[in-house]
Parts: C-alpha cells; sequence; structure tokens
C-alpha cells in the first residue's frame, strides 16, 4: 500500500477533486491517457473491488470509488482516440424491457470500465431486439444483462436467445438482485455475478 501511486489512492478514497487534480498531473508529466488508466485507475477499482467483495466496504463507497475514476476518465477519454488506445474488450449493457432499474447496472458498467473495458450502455427497458441490434452493430466481447424485478426476469431468456440468434461470439453475463446462478444456466447465459466487484472477474474469465 505504501508505495501505491496518489491517483489510485485517491480513485479508492472517492476523492473526485483530488483524481482530477493528480490525472492532470500524470498527464503534465507525460504519461499517457491509456498508461494512466491501466496503471493508475484499474489497480485502485480493482483494490475497490476486493474490498467490496470483503464486505470491508458497501455500495455508496463502491460508487463514491467509481464517480471518481469517471471524473478522471472524463478527462482521458477525449485524448485516448490521439494516442491510439483501444480498451481491451468492449461490452453492451442494458436493463431488460419492463425494468425501469439502473443503479446496479451503472455500477456495474462503472466497474467494467474501470477494468479497462470500453462500455456501451443502452439504458433501460431494453428489449430483446434492441440488445441484438446494438451486438449487431458494436461487436462487443461482452453482453451485461440487469434485471431488478421478478416479473422481468423472464425477459432475460427472451433477450439472450436474441444476442445467440445473431450468431455472435459474445459471452452473455446477468445479474441483479433477484437473479441465481440456476436461473442463468436455465436462460442459456453465459455467466452470472451477485454484484458489480464479481461482474468484473467473471466478465474477464468469460472473455480471457
Ligand atoms: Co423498485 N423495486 N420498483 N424502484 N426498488 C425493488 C427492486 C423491490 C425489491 C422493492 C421491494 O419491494 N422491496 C421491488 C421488486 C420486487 C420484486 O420484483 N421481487 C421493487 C418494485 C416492486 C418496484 C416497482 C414495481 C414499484 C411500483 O411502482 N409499484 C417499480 C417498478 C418500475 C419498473 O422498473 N418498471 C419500482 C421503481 C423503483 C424506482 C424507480 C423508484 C427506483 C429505481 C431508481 C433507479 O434505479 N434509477 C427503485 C428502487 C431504488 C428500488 C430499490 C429500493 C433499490 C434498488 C437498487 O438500486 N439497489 C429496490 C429494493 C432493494 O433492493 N432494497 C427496489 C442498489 C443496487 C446497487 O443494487 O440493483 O441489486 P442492485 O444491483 C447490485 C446487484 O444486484 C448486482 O450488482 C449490483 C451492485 O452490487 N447487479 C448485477 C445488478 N445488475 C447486474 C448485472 C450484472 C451483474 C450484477 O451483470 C450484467
Amino acid at each position: 500500500m505504501d508505495d501505491m501511486h496518489p491517483l489510485t489512492s485517491a480513485v479508492i478514497a472517492g476523492n473526485r477533486a483530488q483524481a482530477l487534480e493528480l490525472t492532470q498531473q500524470c498527464l503534465d508529466a507525460g504519461e499517457a491517457p491509456g498508461w494512466i488508466i491501466e496503471n493508475r485507475l484499474v489497480p485502485g477499482m480493482a483494490v475497490v473491488g476486493e474490498r467490496f467483495k470483503n464486505d470491508e466496504i458497501f455500495v455508496p463507497e463502491m460508487l463514491i470509488a467509481a464517480r471518481a475514476m469517471k471524473e478522471s476518465l472524463a478527462l482521458l477519454e477525449p485524448l485516448l482516440a490521439a494516442t491510439g488506445f483501444k480498451a481491451a474488450y468492449t461490452a453492451v449493457i442494458g436493463t431488460v424491457e419492463g425494468d425501469l432499474h439502473d443503479i446496479g447496472k451503472n455500477l456495474v458498467g462503472m466497474m467494467w470500465k474501470g477494468a479497462n473495458i470500453e462500455v456501451i450502455d443502452l439504458g433501460v427497458n431494453v428489449s430483446a431486439a434492441a440488445f441484438a441490434q446494438a451486438v449487431t452493430e458494436h461487436n462487443p466481447d461482452l453482453v451485461g444483462m440487469s434485471a431488478l424485478l421478478t416479473t422481468t426476469m423472464p425477459r432475460m431468456k427472451a433477450a439472450v436467445e436474441a444476442v445467440k440468434a445473431t450468431g455472435s461470439s459474445a459471452k452473455v453475463l446477468i445479474g441483479g438482485a433477484p437473479v441465481t446462478p440456476e436461473f442463468a444456466a436455465e436462460v442459456g447465459a453465459d455467466g452470472f455475478a451477485p454484484d458489480a466487484a464479481s461482474a468484473v472477474d467473471v466478465a474477464l474469465a468469460l472473455v480471457q
């Protein structure tokens, strides 16, 4: 911990102002935007994910850390195109049709960004056809689906089937409070994660 870069520590602490200032300092020192993401920000979110899984921190702290990272990313992202930096993987994510809950889905998206996965967020109330269309359009490595209502869980089956019917090799990962590993297997998803931190581990295990 002692040799951790101050920007990594600022992300873990969720200090947005400091994260922004230190990101600028890294840029001023000549560090490339992609390098900063991989070596300063991603390690910070990895620590946050571990602490969350170990019940050392909870959703609010994880959200605060993710927002600090987001602040830093907002500064870096416009510069990335110029350097030719490409995220390691691409993901499409959305909350399934009929469901308007997006806090958990957003958290998963933020954690994925923190793991150097480009995230295309389709929002909420996403139909099976819209998932399939996004997969055809973006050719992602991963598709994430979230459901918070027992009444919208069945929509996941149609959405998984629609994605698979495109012929895409994208791995489908599902989650949300009422979703279980058994349900994920039943609807043909490739993976299930109980929380946003595990969603990073499961996603990387599926695509690597
Ligand atoms: Co609603 N709601 N809600 N709600 N809501 C619940 C889910 C409910 C459990 C409350 C209750 O009755 N105790 C209940 C569902 C019951 C059920 O189906 N069994 C419920 C209901 C009934 C409803 C309405 C039907 C209420 C009504 O209008 N009568 C309505 C439905 C609207 C709709 O969607 N069509 C409704 C509306 C709303 C609000 C709009 C008011 C609001 C949502 C705001 C928003 O999301 N922007 C809301 C909220 C806030 C909740 C509760 C209180 C909190 C949900 C939340 O954000 N949790 C919720 C009760 C509760 O959970 N205590 C409730 C925090 C979030 C970080 O956790 O989303 O579980 P969660 O995400 C976790 C994991 O599940 C996982 O990782 C996340 C982080 O660790 N995860 C994934 C989530 N997605 C994942 C995807 C992955 C992997 C992991 O891979 C892709």
